[in-house]
């Protein structure tokens, strides 16, 4: 598994779109021109031009050319790509080629659902499953959760529901709450700025899906719930703190089903960390669910700033780095960046709040780097609320922060044999390599929403590019996207390579990507010296590349999103 022949010759698996560049990249030994031929199903050359070399790429270590048939726009299917013996997978050319990955990138929060039986008729019989963690046996149930032992917080909390983090069975406030976040964005920004009524009511395959509600909203609602269970009760010390995660006390093996999991679950200690992060996505959601449900409205923003008073009180709570045992440790020791994000969302809904924001030394824009956002860099989240939400507030540093994060995106991408947004100092790809490159697509899409400017619009879809075939291991980082798509993701359920009586991953599921680090034995055995964008593997073992979490899939749903909506001008 995982070692399927790569071809030389790379292309985004799904489709291209007309009126926006269509590159591929070849492998090869030449250093001058070849001739490139592109055929339709029918097998006839419908284009040919010669391709441009562009010499030793870092990112892959290989000899690389590009081809470029940007000026071929016929709309259909099945088409390839040839460079002599070389043959690309084929893939479409229209405006509608990726509009359905939007779908089926937000079913993975569905299909992640804790609390809950994951039912046939929403996700087909081979992935519907028993709820997890309601107190069936083997399961202990989320209803009752004591804290760590070494804690003794004397109280238990309720805390069912929310969506597991990844292939394991954990839920974890910080990466929840971002990506209920940019769920949450997406909606917000399509009703400011696009389409609202593609993530509308009726749209996803979910039990919500005819309550009135955007279904989008209805699915994040799923997780704010949760994330409002993990706050410290009143008359507690530490009231209106969110503990930082709950999740088993040893690692459970693969696979194991939500409802088979026999491990005792614990709360962690609050963080600052946690409650920062639940009072900015409370906060938001107070804001977007105003107009459906007034009750809940007020009850977000209510926790949303009990929380917040809270962090202020308690600014140093950092989680422990080393709590990796049966969960992530998701500590983040910087939260300069949780408050200014905090406030940010605070004064979107409210309007008060304003001094906690511009004295924020990360006022102006200043979150924004070539690395991009993540669990534990969150100031460009609340960046990206100050542009979108209408406020009495001067944004133009913000702005121009975003574009040019967004030109220092495009630059790397022009270097690179596989252009992808996203690079570290050392040129090396870090756990997650994939969500960062999303979260960076999403950085193009946003200068483009905010510029009309075509080469950010380029960017986004070349990011597109790159997640679905046009890099060197020659896959689809999308589950059931693509002619060879990711199969074999680290996950307890979808785990058909130990147990063939269980499924592959869904549709739509984002593989963490390249981890030139080489963070699991499975990927030190078969990846030893892999050139950054090389190391990844198909297999279910390699869980520091080859990962599903509910933050790149968040990622990957926003991108998309934009991506459908702006593949008509
Ligand atoms: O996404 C997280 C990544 O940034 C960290 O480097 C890595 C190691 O701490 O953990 C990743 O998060 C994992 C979490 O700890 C447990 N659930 C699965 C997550 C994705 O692999």
């Amino acid at each position: 598994p995982g070692l399927e022949p790569a071809s030389p010759l790379r292309v985004n698996q799904v489709g291209y779109v007309p009126g926006l560049p269509k590159r591929a990249t070849l492998a090869t030994g030449s250093t001058t021109p070849l001739a490139w031929t592109l055929r339709d199903s029918a097998g006839a050359a419908v284009a040919t031009g010669q391709t441009t070399p562009k010499g030793q790429d870092a990112a892959s270590d290989e000899n690389v050319h590009v081809i470029d048939f940007s000026s071929f726009d016929r709309q259909g299917s099945g088409y390839t790509l040839a460079v002599g013996d070389a043959v690309s997978h084929p893939f479409d050319i229209s405006t509608t080629a990726m509009s359905g990955l939007r779908y089926d990138s937000l079913a993975f929060f569905y299909h992640q659902r804790s609390g809950t039986p994951i039912e046939a008729e929403y996700v087909g019989e081979e992935y519907a499953r028993p709820a997890g963690h309601v107190n069936v046996a083997p399961n202990q149930g989320d209803d009752d959760v004591p804290c760590r032992a070494d804690l003794d917080c004397g109280y238990t909390l309720d805390v069912r529901g929310g969506w597991y983090d990844a292939g394991d069975h954990g839920k974890y406030v910080v990466n929840g709450g971002i990506s209920a976040w940019q769920l949450q964005n997406s909606f917000e920004r399509a009703a400011l700025l696009g389409d609202e009524a593609a993530l509308g009511d009726g749209t996803l395959a979910i039990p919500e899906r005819s309550n009135g509600v955007p279904d989008v909203l209805d699915e994040a609602r799923w997780e704010v719930e949760f994330l409002l269970s993990m706050q410290v009760p009143d008359a507690q010390p530490l009231a209106g703190m969110a503990h930082h995660k709950i999740h088993d006390e040893q690692w459970t093996g693969l696979p194991t089903l939500p409802h088979e999991d026999a491990q005792p679950r614990r709360l962690s200690a609050p963080s600052t960390a946690a409650t920062l992060n639940l009072a900015a996505v409370a906060a938001q959601a107070s804001r977007l669910w105003a107009p459906y449900d007034a009750e809940f409205s007020a009850r977000t923003l209510a926790a949303a700033e009990r929380a917040y008073a809270a962090a202020k009180a308690n600014p140093d709570r950092i989680a422990d780095p080393n709590d990796g045992t049966g969960g992530g440790a998701y500590s983040d020791p910087t939260v300069t960046d949780e408050f200014y994000w905090a406030a940010a969302e605070l004064f979107a809904t409210t309007g008060r709040y304003r001094a906690d924001v511009t004295g924020s030394p990360l006022f102006g824009g200043e979150s924004f780097d070539a690395r991009g956002f993540d669990w534990g860099a969150t100031g460009a989240l609340g960046d990206v609320t100050l542009v979108l939400v209408p406020r009495d507030l001067a944004v133009d540093a913000i702005r121009s922060a975003i574009v040019s994060a967004a030109d220092t995106h495009l630059a790397t991408m022009a270097a690179m044999g596989h252009p992808a947004p996203y690079r570290t100092a050392d040129g090396g790809y870090e756990w997650g390599s994939n969500g960062l490159i999303a979260n960076n697509g999403m950085v193009l899409g946003l200068a483009y929403d905010l510029t009309g400017t075509q080469k950010y619009r380029e960017g986004a879809f070349a990011t597109m590019d790159y997640l679905l075939g046009r890099n060197p291991v020659d896959h689809s980082y999308v589950s059931g996207w693509g002619d060879q798509p990711v199969r074999n993701v680290h996950h307890r359920h979808w785990a058909n390579q130990l147990d063939p009586s269980l499924p592959i991953a869904p549709p739509g599921a984002l593989s963490g990507g390249p981890n030139s680090a080489l963070q699991d034995p499975v990927a030190q055995r078969l990846l030893p010296g892999c050139a950054p964008q090389r190391c990844w593997v198909d297999h279910i073992e390699a869980y520091s590349l080859n990962e599903v979490t509910v933050n790149w899939n968040s990622a990957l749903a926003w991108l998309s999103n934009w991506v459908a909506e702006r593949s008509v001008p």
